[in-house]
């Protein structure tokens, strides 16, 4: 028997439509969905080729235990007692803050809020979070403290409305290629096309500005272009008068910046910084368009805030073609922040900390209260298991072995644990770390729904049956949930019943339904009851918190700068093929081929100086360790700056980057480390 069976592809968060090919119950093809509204027929490379890694011989299919060094296979059965008793164990022994989660932007809505009710409700502790720490943390603090919503306002498939499309710190290319496709189409159609980025990105070709500024100088950019707007009375005064407020606290930093200064700071050239100015200020709806350049930095919140306050100082949200457009990265990030995987945030955004709001989730899952202070983030976690503070821990769907920061200091907390669990489709880095190992069914062999950037939510549907032995997310937690005898609020025939759950205590999704949501657009929210059409643009008529407000955001260095013994910077990022750990990637031939192995690229001039050589094997190191990799020698990188993707466990970027942490949003530094480099 052939069908095709439409869901979501599993990549990133544009959330393309995709119609998997099942023949005989199994997926041969991935092929686009020609109905969606944000791929339209088309797909990347990784679109095309998402089924690949479903049969790869590593999938795991059953559960494992550790038995000295090495794995044995056990039953569900045991894998979950053993677990229930141990956390058990360790709750009644150490106390509930002892125990730590992390949640997965890869899972379905359902999954993460299911965690996150498992953790707060039957562990009894707020201590959940996700990589979206490692992503767009400072977007959800500083949209949220500048707009009331920390989300995309507008959409990918509204930008070709935009006449000015402004892209800082996004490789849209690589990492988002159909939101890419619309910035061109937008080009095409006549609007200007600017680019912040230290490295020529693909888009950088297509722009009419490319601003190649020094990492981690957004804040001078920023309030550079703003300085200038100012100068020539380019603002948007009846918009600051109406929709905003705290504009005199901004002018008055604005007031003491100079171009000269920002030319100085940024290596922007201060006549393309006023060029900027004008083309963004003067357009009819001008857009930004923005990602980890941004927010992956020790003044993450404080570069989102200064982005808010340069579409409001236009008066350039809330119409389409306009917004504040973080491109959010894993395809279900924003569900997993939607859902309360955060260790301050209940569903919806409600905090932790208020009481009312607080009360009215527990009353929903029949209890008097919940936990009432904001637990450990990501990194803050591996610093408490190294303090002998967090002592177990449980990861679903996250590989921080290669992810996080400096993971030398990761590897050595796992390592300290009484007791760790990983949740996964395969025997990751973390998972060998791991005392128990539960196989995850893979996103074909699931249904729930995930929410791409743009707030659009989506229905995941099951192709296929679970390989082997494993079991979906949702399962394998409520039965976990059960064997700790919270029978009560964990017993769920589908995804679509935790569905209706979900959408009672989460305000934002309280009138959608499986139903609605399975038309090929979704529903965007907020949809806030069942007659509500969701909502394509946020901010129309006021801001989520009533006025927008504008905040006075001095320039600040990063936590490391260049010095004699670490002379350059390094910036690490991401390719077109290759997904993060490559736990995925790296087990679908044809999206591994490409960039098979990690390389460091480094601008001719720098190459000179330390005799690099290209394709020649090099050391870079810094302040918290080294490795080796191959050099590309290019001009795609500014001199003074290096860069290594992410992705190579064997030469990783993340044995060299810094944890140091946004004081606000907590996430680290991933953009900005001093390095050495020399032949290897
Ligand atoms: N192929 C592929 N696609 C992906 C992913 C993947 O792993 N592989 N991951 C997904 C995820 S989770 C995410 S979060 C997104 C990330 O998507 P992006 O943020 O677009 O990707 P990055 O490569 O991390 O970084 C973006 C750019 O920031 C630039 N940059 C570095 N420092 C600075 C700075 O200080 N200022 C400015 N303005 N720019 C700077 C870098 O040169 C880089 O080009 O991609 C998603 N899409
Ligand atoms: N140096 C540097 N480091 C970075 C970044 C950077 O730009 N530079 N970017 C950061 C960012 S933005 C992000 S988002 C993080 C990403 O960091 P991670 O989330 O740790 O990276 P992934 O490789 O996507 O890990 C996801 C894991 O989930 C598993 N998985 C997939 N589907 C399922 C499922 O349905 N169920 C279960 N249980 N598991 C599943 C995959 O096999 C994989 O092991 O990396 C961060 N690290
Ligand atoms: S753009 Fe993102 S969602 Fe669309 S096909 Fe590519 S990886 Fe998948
Ligand atoms: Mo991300």
């Amino acid at each position: 028997m052939t069908e095709f069976v439409p869901t979501i592809c599993p990549y990133c968060g544009a959330g393309c439509g995709v119609l998997l090919l099942v023949k005989d119950g199994k997926v041969t093809t991935t092929t686009p969905w020609a109905e969606h509204p944000v791929g339209e027929g088309r797909l990347c490379m990784k679109g095309w080729y998402a089924h690949e890694f479903i049969y790869s011989p590593d999938r795991l299919t059953k559960p494992l235990l550790k038995v000295g060094d090495s794995f044995q296979e056990t039953s569900w059965e045991n894998a979950l007692k053993v677990i229930a008793e141990k956390l058990s164990e360790a709750k009644a022994k150490d106390g509930p803050d002892s125990l730590a989660f992390l949640s997965s932007a890869k899972c379905t809505n359902e999954e993460n809020y299911l965690l996150q009710k498992f953790v707060r409700e039957v562990i009894g502790t707020n201590n959940i979070d996700h990589c979206a720490r490692l992503c767009h943390a400072s977007t959800v603090t500083g949209l949220g403290t500048a707009f009331g919503s920390g989300a995309m306002t507008n959409d990918i498939a509204d930008i070709p409305q935009s006449d000015c499309v402004f892209v800082i710190g996004s490789d849209t290319m690589s990492q988002h290629p159909l939101a890419a496709r619309r910035i061109i189409l937008a080009k095409e159609m006549g609007a200007k096309l600017i680019v912040a980025d230290p490295r020529r990105v693909q888009t950088a070709r297509f722009a009419d500005l490319h601003l190649k500024l020094r990492p981690g100088t957004n804040v001078a950019l920023l309030n550079g272009i703003m300085k200038s707007i100012l100068d020539h009375g380019w603002e948007n005064k009846a918009f600051i008068e109406e929709r905003t407020e705290g504009f005199a606290e901004l002018k008055a930093v604005l007031d003491t910046v100079s171009l000269d200064e920002a030319e100085k700071i940024t290596g922007v050239p201060k006549a393309d910084i006023e060029k900027a100015a004008e083309l963004y200020a003067t357009s009819k709806a001008s857009c930004i368009i923005y990602a980890m350049g941004i927010t992956q930095h020790t003044t993450g919140t404080n570069n989102v805030l200064s982005i808010a306050n340069l579409a409001m100082l236009t008066g350039n949200i809330g119409r389409p073609g306009t917004g504040v457009n973080p491109l959010r990265g894993q395809n279900n990030v924003q569900g997993s922040c939607d859902m309360g995987a955060l260790p301050d945030l209940l569903p919806g955004y409600q905090r932790v900390t208020d009481e009312a709001k607080r009360k009215k989730v527990a009353e929903a899952w029949g209890l008097p209260d919940l936990p009432t202070q904001p637990g450990l983030t990501l990194i803050e976690i591996m610093e408490a298991i190294h303090a002998g503070k967090v002592k177990t821990m449980f990861i679903m769907g996250e590989n921080p072995v290669v992810s996080d920061p400096d993971i030398t200091h990761v590897e050595e907390a796992l390592n300290k644990l009484d007791f760790l669990v990983v949740q996964d489709m395969f025997l990751t880095e973390t998972a060998r770390l791991a005392d128990v190992v539960l196989p995850a069914a893979s996103w074909a062999e699931k249904e729930g729904t995930f929410t791409g950037t743009g707030r659009r939510v989506q229905v995941l549907r099951q192709a296929i049956a679970p390989l082997g032995e494993s079991k979906p997310d949702w399962q394998i937690i409520g039965e976990l949930a059960r064997a700790m005898n919270a029978e009560k609020g964990f017993i769920f025939a589908s995804p679509k019943e935790i569905f209706e759950e979900l959408r009672k205590v989460t305000p934002q999704y309280a009138g959608m339904d499986y139903a609605r949501l399975s038309q090929p657009q979704g529903l965007q929210w907020p949809c806030p009851a069942e007659d509500h059409p969701g909502t394509p643009i946020l901010h129309t008529k006021q801001f989520t918190r009533g006025k927008g407000k504008f905040h006075a955001i001095p320039y600040q260095a990063p936590a490391e700068s260049p010095d004699a013994q670490f002379p350059l910077i390094l910036t690490t990022g991401r390719v077109m093929t290759q997904w993060h750990t490559r736990s995925m990637t790296g087990r679908s031939p044809s999206l591994n081929a490409e960039f098979p192995e990690g390389f460091v690229e480094i601008n001719p001039q720098d190459a000179k100086k330390f005799k690099i050589n290209d394709k020649g094997l090099v050391e870079v190191s810094s302040r918290r360790g080294k490795i080796k990799t191959r050099a590309r020698v290019t001009d795609k990188v500014v001199p003074g700056v290096v860069y290594i993707p992410m992705h190579y466990v064997e030469a990783a970027a993340n044995r060299l980057t810094n944890s140091r942490f946004d004081p606000q949003a907590k996430i680290p530094e991933l953009k900005v480390t001093a390095v050495a480099i020399k032949p290897a």
